[in-house]
């Protein structure tokens, strides 16, 4: 019996309903078409080190500095991921403890700015993310936030007003970097108008730190002070985030991790950050990134040809908003309707949208998910159709029920690997 099974053993035996909602939950992603951007499937190899004993050992602190004895083991770990983060991303800094990508954001603040400062970052309605300034989120009420968004034209980043509005209000720090933006974000013009007002430059590559990794998506370094990103997104690794910048200001985003913001690091975490970057600078990593972007790519066409808009009118990463005002439905309804053919996406709203967040007019498609169980070009674009036809059809939920034995099908056909 190998160490997962004996594990699931234990867990059935001591604890057989949260064992029964753990093997529901991978019946689920088995059997669902998961198209939420922001997720992906990590493998085996992932969740050994994510599920080892390293998860019983406090460590606060950093290597060779630790509030704790019997830190020599997770010592090796601590710094062979931050080895990895650094040549990953050619970084001279990495610091691989926060436990999500909020906490690195809060991280960054914490370490460079007084509260009441000024930040400049995308607004949420536009595709940024809650800790870019959100009212509701720490972001938005501890520092003064004012908003850039996209070009209601081209749905494209209006450089211009980021430009504008910097030279208007003078932010200690800008944000570049989104949750839902298809297009390619130009670090450099950023960091052209950060340098011109004398501002901190943070690029958030949560979604795309596994385009960076492989070159598929231009990277911030050297443009941007501070680099922040996410596990378990693109990069196809553990629920985790970490932090890169130049060794002038390791000493501050160390302390403003830990004590600032965290106290003892998930070392079991950051076991399998060390595994995902070292994965991600395998060749073939750069090949799933790049299958990653054509499928996305290939999606998008279909639901432009199919007469459903796609904010920006196409992609150039790992997702694209697909713009439901003109059928009049809601991407809370588009939801439920997919989910009705076990296709899994979140609603989201688009720029300007006319209706609330908890409703919205779009929703969210993306591709990491389905290129990691093997779906390419041809059987994307198929799905692409089912999506539309749902979306399209006079009576969408027998639509989708049509449609829910060819999408098993095709899930059955491309078990999640391991
Ligand atoms: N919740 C993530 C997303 O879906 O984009 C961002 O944190």
């Amino acid at each position: 019996m190998c160490e997962s099974e004996a594990g699931r053993a234990a867990l059935r035996a001591l604890d057989p309903q949260v064992a029964e909602a753990v093997a529901a939950e991978a019946r689920r992603q088995q059997q669902h078409l998961g198209l939420i951007a922001s997720e992906n499937h990590c493998g085996a190899a992932i969740r050994e080190a994510t599920g080892s004993v390293l998860t019983d050992k406090y460590a606060e602190g950093y290597p060779d500095e630790r509030y704790y004895g019997g830190c020599e083991v997770v010592d090796v770990v601590e710094r062979l991921a931050a080895q990895r983060a650094r040549q990953l991303f050619d970084a001279e800094h990495a610091n691989v403890q926060p436990h999500a990508g909020s906490q690195a954001n809060m991280a960054v603040y914490i370490a460079m700015l007084r509260p009441g400062a000024k930040v400049l970052g995308m607004s949420l309605a536009h595709g940024g993310h809650l800790t870019h300034g959100h009212s509701r989120n720490f972001s938005g009420q501890i520092y003064e936030v004012v908003s850039y968004g996209i070009e209601q034209g081209t749905g494209l980043i209006d450089y211009d007003q980021v430009h504008r509005m910097a030279l208007q209000q003078n932010p200690a720090l800008i944000i570049a970097g989104a949750s839902s933006y298809s297009r390619t974000i130009d670090f450099e013009a950023f960091n052209d108008i950060a340098q011109e007002v004398g501002a901190y430059l943070m690029a958030d590559i949560a979604h795309i730190a596994g385009l960076v990794a492989a070159g598929v998506h231009p990277s911030p370094l050297p443009h941007a002070d501070f680099v922040t990103g996410t596990t378990h997104k693109t990069l196809r690794g553990p629920r985790g985030a970490f932090v890169l910048c130049r060794q002038e200001f390791a000493g501050r985003i160390d302390s403003a991790v830990m004590p600032g913001v965290q106290g003892g690091p998930f070392m079991h975490a950051i076991a399998a950050k060390a595994v995902a970057f070292g994965q991600a600078m395998r060749p073939e990593f750069k090949q799933y990134q790049q299958q990653v972007v054509a499928t996305s790519r290939a999606m998008a066409r279909v639901m432009i040809e199919r007469g459903l808009p796609v904010v920006s009118g196409g992609t150039d990463t790992h997702m694209f908003l697909v713009d439901l005002t003109g059928n009049g439905m809601s991407g809370r309804e588009a939801l439920h309707l997919l989910a009705a053919a076990n296709i899994t996406v979140n609603k989201n709203t688009i720029p300007n949208d006319p209706r609330k967040p908890t409703e919205t007019s779009g929703i969210r498609i993306g591709t990491p998910a389905i290129t990691t169980r093997g779906l390419r070009e041809e059987e994307c674009r198929k799905i692409a159709h089912w999506i539309a036809d749902i979306l399209t059809a006079r009576d969408p939920e027998e639509e989708a029920g049509a449609l829910r034995p060819r999408v098993l099908e095709m899930c059955e056909a491309h078990p999640i690997p391991d």
